[in-house]
């Protein structure tokens, strides 16, 4: 089971999206196992986005991800990560497909409303950088025999 970190970001709060993103992490069948707003800092969006530091584009994503606060969630499930991806679609909302978050909720291309860990050691960094003091919960729900299979040596 992989533990990925979604952010909705100061758009999809904003604009009154929380919910409904929530609700299709949650229909999906994924486990949120922790959520948290927040406001981030100057120095924790640096860190977080430090791969993107020299770009055109870096200054306004720094501006934008610390201008308003954010959700931050843990979602855990069998290849939470991809999936999660996959949920988000493509980077840009002028080109993610309908169906996904990004595609159906917005058409900005910096203004994309979610972030997603896109590889594990991306996730275990940034579940570090964002759940460091804790509120990781350990869920066990009722509904987990109907969720995946659990016939086989692991759960499918
Ligand atoms: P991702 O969020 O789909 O992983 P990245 O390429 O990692 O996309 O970029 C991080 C964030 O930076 C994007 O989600 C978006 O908010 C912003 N961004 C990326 N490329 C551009 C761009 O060309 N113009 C404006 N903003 C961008
Ligand atoms: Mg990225």
């Amino acid at each position: 089971m992989e533990t990925t970190l979604i952010i909705l970001k100061p758009d999809a709060v904003q604009r009154g999206l929380m919910g409904k993103i929530i609700t299709r992490f949650e229909e999906k069948g994924l486990k949120i196992v922790g959520m948290k707003m927040m406001t981030i800092s100057q120095d924790l969006a640096g860190t977080h986005y430090a791969a993107h530091k020299g770009k055109p584009f870096y200054d306004g994503l720094v501006k934008f991800m610390t201008s308003s606060p954010v959700l931050v969630m843990a979602i855990m499930g069998n290849d939470a990560i991809t999936i999660c991806r996959k949920m988000m679609g493509a980077t840009f909302g002028s080109k993610a497909e309908p169906g996904t978050i990004r595609g159906d909720f917005g058409v900005s291309n910096s203004f994309n409303l979610i972030h997603g860990s896109d590889s594990p050691e991306a996730a275990e960094k940034e579940m570090g950088l964002f759940f460091a003091d804790g509120g990781v919960q350990k869920l066990d729900r009722a509904i987990e025999q109907w969720v995946y299979d659990f016939g086989k040596a692991s759960p499918e």
